[in-house]
């Protein structure tokens, strides 16, 4: 689909309010001394990668409710990530899973990947699944098995990943292991922990010199009483283990309930081992749900420490963003647009925290001066700068509404019909 060349007309109509609700805007925050100039370059620069299995509805494990027209492979992927780009100019990268998405013409993927102007970011193995055919099985364990066949098979497909993500030009792979235990006494945690790290270093050995290592943390799930990297800590344990190279992937429904997230991304920033970001929502635990859509003012908080964080700790390496989201009743290209929206909003308003004030004000023990200056981003309507964050680079004025204006759902029903099912979660 053809979105890019019909969005000037499309966004014709809503320019002059657009317009004058940035004027306002723009003189309110340069009265405060703020480059407004900058803050919407930094937002146009700012880009998230899609991962492959959010472009399908991912149901629960008590059922899957297609939204019809899903992607069938890995083109279709490819090119559902390209849309999703053209309208919001945010989301100029994919983040593929393997073996979901193994592609069997490289030359092919990387010239549609181009034609959308989209860049490969991190690569995914995965080693929570028995594939077919697969010698060893990966119950009791994969990077962590004590049975050798299976940790080695484990490694051996971490491995072949970086292969097929260097064909495709990334430049990173994240690891996330289901690998834990259900019931007390089930493993030994030292072993599983021991036989874990050895597994990473033995990848790690096998990374290019210009790769990095994500090691992704989660408390629980598959696994409900003991998951071996069960948490920051273990993460970053594990990468300082590894080496230089390697670091730890926050996603934001890895944590116990409320967890204070925004100081884990400030302390592992500020010894410059945050290598990776998956942003979602959640209300319980790992819900995946539209990011913003539950609890926006933790997001905004987060955004405040990346933000002190890429100002403050050059030791930390640029981030990988990912959304790490999964659709159950909603079209998921409208539920990515969504979430793309609210992490440009949250990252705007935390661009607008007056971190000199902030700092005299937290020397002076003035705490209600505090709340005051993180409040006052926050509540600040910061969508006329996402907007011309978005316009100045070609993208949609609404995305959503450009998006429903264009019928995409029903081309993509018509092109791909109705009972696609999309590899993924
Ligand atoms: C499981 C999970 C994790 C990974 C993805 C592949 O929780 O969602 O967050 O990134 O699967
Ligand atoms: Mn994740
Ligand atoms: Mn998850």
């Amino acid at each position: 689909m053809q979105v890019r060349t019909q969005l000037s007309s499309l966004n014709q109509s809503g320019l002059s309010r657009h317009d004058s609700d940035y004027d306002h805007l723009s003189d309110r925050l340069s009265s405060r001394g703020l480059s407004v100039e900058d803050v919407v370059s930094q937002l146009a620069d700012f880009q998230v990668a899609i991962p492959s299995w959010a472009l399908g509805a991912g149901g629960t494990r008590f059922g899957r409710f297609s939204f019809y027209g899903e992607p069938g492979n890995l083109e279709q992927k490819i090119a559902d990530v390209g849309i999703l780009h053209a309208l919001t100019q945010t989301a100029g990268a994919v983040s593929l899973h393997i073996p979901w998405d193994t592609p069997t013409d490289y030359a092919a993927v990387r010239d549609l990947a181009r034609e959308y102007q989209l860049v490969f970011d991190a690569i995914n193995s995965n080693t929570f699944q028995d594939q077919p055919g697969a010698e060893h099985t990966y119950k009791h364990g994969s990077l962590s098995a004590t049975d050798e066949g299976a940790r080695q098979q484990a490694i051996d497909h971490n491995l072949e990943v970086i292969a097929i993500g260097e064909k495709l030009g990334s430049k990173s792979l994240t690891v996330w292991l289901a690998d834990g235990t259900t019931f007390p006494g089930q493993r030994n945690f030292q072993k599983s922990l021991t036989q874990t790290e050895d597994s990473l270093k033995q990848i790690y050995a096998g990374l290019p010199s210009d790769w990095k290592l994500y090691i992704e943390y989660k408390p629980y799930e598959p696994n409900f009483y003991s998951t071996v990297i069960q948490d920051w800590g273990t993460s970053l344990m594990l990468a300082n283990a590894c080496g230089d190279r390697a670091y730890t992937l926050v996603d934001l429904g890895h944590h116990l309930p409320n967890s204070n997230i925004e100081q884990i991304v400030s302390t592992l920033m500020l010894k410059g081992k945050l290598g990776g970001f998956h942003f979602n929502d959640s209300k319980y635990g790992d819900d995946d749900l539209t990011v913003g859509s539950i609890k926006p003012y933790a997001l905004f908080l987060i955004f405040s420490e990346l933000v002190y964080g890429m100002r403050n700790n050059p030791q930390n390496p640029d981030l990988a963003w990912m959304i790490d989201a999964s659709h159950n009743i909603k079209d998921p290209l409208e539920d990515l647009i969504q979430s793309l929206e609210a992490i440009q909003e949250a990252y705007a308003k935390a661009l607008l925290v007056d971190q000199t004030k902030l700092s005299a004000a937290q020397e002076a023990h003035d705490v209600v001066l505090c709340q005051e200056i993180l409040q006052d981003a926050y509540r600040t309507d910061v969508r006329p700068l996402v907007q011309r964050a978005r316009l100045n680079r070609g993208g949609a004025l609404h995305p959503l509404r450009a998006y429903r204006a264009l019928g995409v759902r029903d081309e993509l029903i018509r092109q791909r019909g109705k009972h696609t099912v999309a590899t993924g979660l």
